[in-house]
């Protein structure tokens, strides 16, 4: 057992302590990468996007620009459009200006402060459009509208970005049948997933020849240094990411660059030489493949808009 404990009780049973440990001690060590994103990580995420070697944002944004007319056609007058992990609202702007009577907009998000901002922008810039922020993590039950507090034609999930390629295939199927639960027969999903492609691009895209990825990836354990007085070395891990082509995701890692030991919150962990954290799995999809996890979930794969390249899918779906 590669860990000892020396004073421990310094250090409140956080859940990013009890999480940071537990994923350590594993014989395949790994970390939740929701724990990518503190507020370093959500900027250097937001950098990411901008990047030439990352096609997602920019191939989805595309997508939307093109495809906006239809897909609000598909919604439909009156609906109600409710987006779990909001952030700063960006991306369902262009689409709540093309929707016909839009009944309400219901972001779902852990930060306040990003979230009321948002809201405050959106109402001004939309007048009329009712804006309902719900604060708190979108992947548990507490936060979310019932179905009865917004009367409308139609409720619409907006889950846009790949996000679903950062949950496991299990995770991902049960995410989509929490999303289903929240809906009625009819209610829709608009919903993006980058898809399978040469494995050339997909590693360029994880690791992006102006090393942000790298700094994305290596903050936290920054993060885990600052949070639970750790002592990682940065200069001892390395970043790594690959394709792996069976499980069709692209694998985040961070390497140890030699045998080490490392204390977080009063733990000595030990490192092999060569040994690896698993930070983050983005896994990609087939357009087949997402429409029988679409079906597995309750809904019905109405259609979908893609690029000229196929490199990226947005489905539009109907819950059964
Ligand atoms: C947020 N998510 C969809 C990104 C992805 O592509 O899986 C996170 C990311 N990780 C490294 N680069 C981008």
């Amino acid at each position: 057992m590669a860990l000892s404990p020396v004073g421990e009780e310094k250090f409140a049973d956080t859940p990013f302590r009890d999480d940071v440990l537990e994923g350590l001690r594993r014989e395949q060590k790994c970390l939740p990468c929701k724990y990518l994103y503190d507020e370093t990580g959500s900027r250097l995420f937001e950098q990411i996007c901008e990047l030439d070697d990352y096609y997602v944002t920019r191939t989805e944004a595309g997508i939307f620009g093109q495809y906006l007319v239809e897909m609000a056609r598909y919604i439909g007058p009156g609906a109600a459009i409710i987006e779990p992990g909001a952030g700063n609202c960006e991306k369902v702007r262009p689409l709540l200006a093309q929707l016909q009577e839009p009944a309400a907009y219901i972001p779902i998000d852990i930060s306040p402060e990003i979230l009321l901002a948002a809201k405050a922008e959106i109402e001004q810039q939309l007048p009329g459009l009712s804006v309902e922020a719900a604060i708190g993590d979108f992947t548990r039950g507490d936060c979310w509208p019932t179905t009865a507090a917004f009367p409308c034609a139609r409720r619409v999930i907006f889950f846009p970005g790949s996000t679903i390629g950062n949950f496991d295939p299990q995770q991902a199927r049960a995410l989509l049948c929490s999303f289903r639960s929240r809906l009625e027969p009819g209610d829709g999903l608009l919903i993006g997933t980058d898809l399978v492609k040469d494995s050339v691009i997909l590693e360029r895209a994880y690791h992006d020849s102006a090393h942000v990825t790298e700094r994305f990836n290596k903050n936290l354990l920054v993060r885990i240094n600052r949070e639970l007085d750790a002592n990682f070395d940065l200069a001892l891990f390395a970043h790594r990411s690959f394709y792996h082509t069976l499980r069709q995701r692209v694998e985040m890692h961070l390497v140890s660059l030699r045998a080490q030991a490392v204390n977080i919150a009063g733990q000595r962990i030990a490192f092999r030489e060569g040994e690896t954290i698993h930070t983050e799995n983005s896994h990609k999809y087939s357009l087949a493949g997402f429409s029988d996890l679409l079906r597995d979930a309750g809904f019905s794969p109405l259609t979908h808009w893609s690029d000229a390249k196929q490199h990226y899918a947005i489905h539009y779906a109907q819950a059964d």
